[in-house]
């Protein structure tokens, strides 16, 4: 690599400087291999590489320094969108400390990443979007698979990022990453602003070279900060749970980013109070911590949910308050329930007009703890809280063990399949009927044992995310349950799956469509129209199943795979899947309306106010009615 001396203007008179001529893309990647990210005296190198699909848009530019410099491994993946599946799921297996880089062409190769930068920022993970742009010098427009906009020539596609990216930059001239990729580095390692990163790259200033000073290669870590909160604040906190009778935690995605579920499980046990979590929280307590009721909301636990009614103080930590955590906000019904949020984003610590403690879980749970020593709850809600958790152990016994012959339940395969899986490893889940009964049923025994994407509920995140988390933890076996209806939206990533030797062990079940829209549709007084997949006869889709050979399609991708039909098959499945090297996948039949019931919750889903169907007028009546219970705080 070509140094030089040169005179700087940066510096004061007469001082000498280092440069290096490089391309735009050469210094990205120059400077991204540098990039550490360090909590508690730890150190991570922040990306740990780049995947990508190359097009005119980046092979010459990015993808010319990648094979130039391999110091950032490089994976050809099979689609952008699954690709940034991928390096989310990485992130969030790696608590936010590191990430992958994502490289596509102009186009549609960018397009395609658009929904995997939703669910990042949705999900509040951090991955860096590197997608091509259209030429700055202009002079050839409009370029293969231009967007031209005859009123500013200042527009590409890459313009839809921005509502979905928390930075988003165009790098019109090679010099421009001096400023904007320490900028991108903030966002990326800031708990409270992370999400997706977008630096769009015309393609000619990819390519162009620039003397780049030498310190901007430089290593450079980037503290993640443990954020500690206002003592006032704090104070009043101690208060408000001193003088409440019913208080909960509701542990949510922040426990497990920041490492707290040790804090956390010392706060619970300390105080009396029972936790329960939200999608993204769960597995912040193992699953039979005395304290741990389990899933709240929407897919919640009868306990959980009965709890949360009554609670007058609700203690959010790390939580986003979807619709369903909140259950349509109807979830909490004492008439002077008053919250306490733990968080470090600002934004969501103000929400439900809560006391916000603006700090790092881990850190402000242990602080509030060493100030409430001797508080603990009554010993009359504490013997309610077990007696909930004991006949909850029931419920899920009696779910996995429901014995409907074949086809089996889905809250059957859950069963086989939390047994089959040892305490270490990882299931990954994203769309579907799945997350609602894993949200109730798994019995999570680690922390980040359960990877749910239910911030954006993702269809196809499910095999493109769990190849993330097996690259982010080797060590853990990673068990992906997928619909058939997820399957077929995103499989192709088992080919690069094999590519990597990476190993999954995939489960899809199979009940021909969509029984959780079928479902949902249904509960809406409609016939569930069009979410079963079935060929059309007589202008409609009411034929017969269309049958899919899942088990042919993973082996045509390279995976080892096998048909299950009863609960032996299925636990051979999983146990010979565990000995293969490679992806394996196992295909079993469920009963379409064998469902794991709702328990005391229920879900905003609007119901049409006039309708010439009577089933739908029903609905809409019991709607309006439910309507009642939600409050705004
Ligand atoms: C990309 C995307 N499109 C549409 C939806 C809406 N949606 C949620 S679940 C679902 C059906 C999923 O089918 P399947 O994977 O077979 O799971 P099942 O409902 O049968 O459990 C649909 C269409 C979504 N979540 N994501
Ligand atoms: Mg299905």
């Amino acid at each position: 690599m070509a140094h030089r001396k040169q005179v700087s203007g940066y510096h004061s008179a007469g001082e000498v400087r280092m440069t290096r001529r490089l391309t735009m893309a050469q210094a990205v990647i120059a400077f991204l291999k540098n990039q550490y990210s360090e909590r508690d005296g730890k150190e991570h190198r922040f990306f740990e590489g780049c995947l990508g699909i190359f097009g005119h848009g980046n092979v010459a530019g990015i993808g010319q320094a990648l094979e130039q410099d391999p110091c950032l491994p490089y994976y050809l993946v099979r689609n952008e969108q699954a690709m940034v599946h991928t390096a989310s799921a990485f992130a969030k297996t790696s608590n936010r400390l590191r990430t992958l880089v994502c490289t596509t062409s102009i186009g549609p190769g960018a397009t395609n990443m658009v929904t995997g930068a939703a669910v990042a920022t949705v999900n509040r993970l951090p991955v860096l979007l590197l997608p091509g742009d259209i030429f700055a010098r202009r002079d050839v427009a409009p370029v293969l698979q231009q967007l031209e906009s005859p009123g500013s020539q200042d527009v590409s596609v890459n313009d839809c990022f921005k509502p979905v990216a928390r930075y988003w930059d165009r790098i019109q001239r090679p010099e421009q990453i001096l400023t904007a990729l320490p900028a991108a580095m903030r966002v990326l390692t800031s708990p409270s602003e992370t999400g997706a990163v977008v630096l769009a790259l015309p393609q000619d200033v990819q390519a162009e070279a620039f003397d780049y000073p030498e310190h901007f290669f430089r290593k450079r870590v980037w503290p993640i900060a443990r954020t500690r909160c206002d003592s006032t604040l704090m104070a009043e906190a101690v208060e408000w749970i001193r003088s409440a009778r019913h208080p909960l935690l509701i542990a949510g995605g922040g426990v497990l980013y920041s490492e707290a579920s040790e804090a956390l499980s010392s706060f619970a046990s300390q105080t009396g109070i029972p936790v329960v979590e939200t999608q993204a929280g769960k597995g912040s307590l193992p699953y039979d911590h005395p304290q741990c009721l389990g899933a709240i909301g929407v897919t919640g636990t009868p306990g959980a949910n009965i709890l949360a009614r009554e609670a007058d103080l609700i203690l959010g930590v790390g939580t986003r308050y979807s619709d369903f955590t909140t259950a349509s906000q109807s979830a909490f019904q004492h008439p002077s329930v008053r919250f306490i949020n733990i968080n470090v984003c600002e934004f969501d610590a103000g929400k439900q007009a809560a006391l916000p403690l603006v700090g790092d879980a881990k850190v402000t749970l242990e602080e509030l703890r060493s100030l409430l020593t001797g508080v603990r709850v009554q010993d009359s809600y504490s013997a309610q809280m077990q007696k909930f958790r004991a006949s909850w152990e029931q419920e899920v016994d009696r779910i996995y063990n429901l014995n409907v012959g074949v086809p089996l339940s889905q809250g059957e395969v859950i069963g086989v399949v939390n047994e089959v899986s040892g305490p270490h490893d990882v299931v990954v889940c994203a769309a579907g009927s799945l997350p609602g009964d894993l949200h109730k049923l798994w019995r999570t025994r680690e922390p980040n044992g359960y990877h749910l994407e239910y911030g954006y509920s993702c269809m196809g995140y499910e095999i493109s995310g769990g190849m993330g988390a097996k690259m982010a933890a080797p060590d853990r076996n990673v068990y992906v349950m997928v619909g058939d209806g997820s399957y077929l939206m995103m499989a192709q990533e088992i080919v690069t799956a094999a590519q990597e030797g990476i190993k999954l062990i995939v489960v899809v079940l199979d009940n021909h469509g969509f029984s959780s829209i079928g479902g949902l549709s249904r509960a809406c007084g409609n016939r569930g129209m069009g979410t079963e997949y079935r060929y059309r006869r007589n202008g409609k889709l009411e034929g017969d199943s269309i049958p899919v050979d899942f088990v042919a399609n993973a082996q045509s991708l390279g995976a080892h795979a096998v048909r299950a039909k009863t609960r032996d098959d299925l636990r051979n499945a999983l146990r010979e899947a565990g000995q293969q090297p490679g992806t394996s996948v196992v295909v079993i039949e469920t009963a379409y309306d064998q469902r794991v019931p709702g328990y005391e919750s229920w879900w905003d889903v609007p119901i049409a106010e006039v309708s010439e169907v009577a089933p739908v007028r029903a609905a809409r009546e019991k709607y309006v009615k439910a309507r009642e219970k939600q409050r705004v705080f």
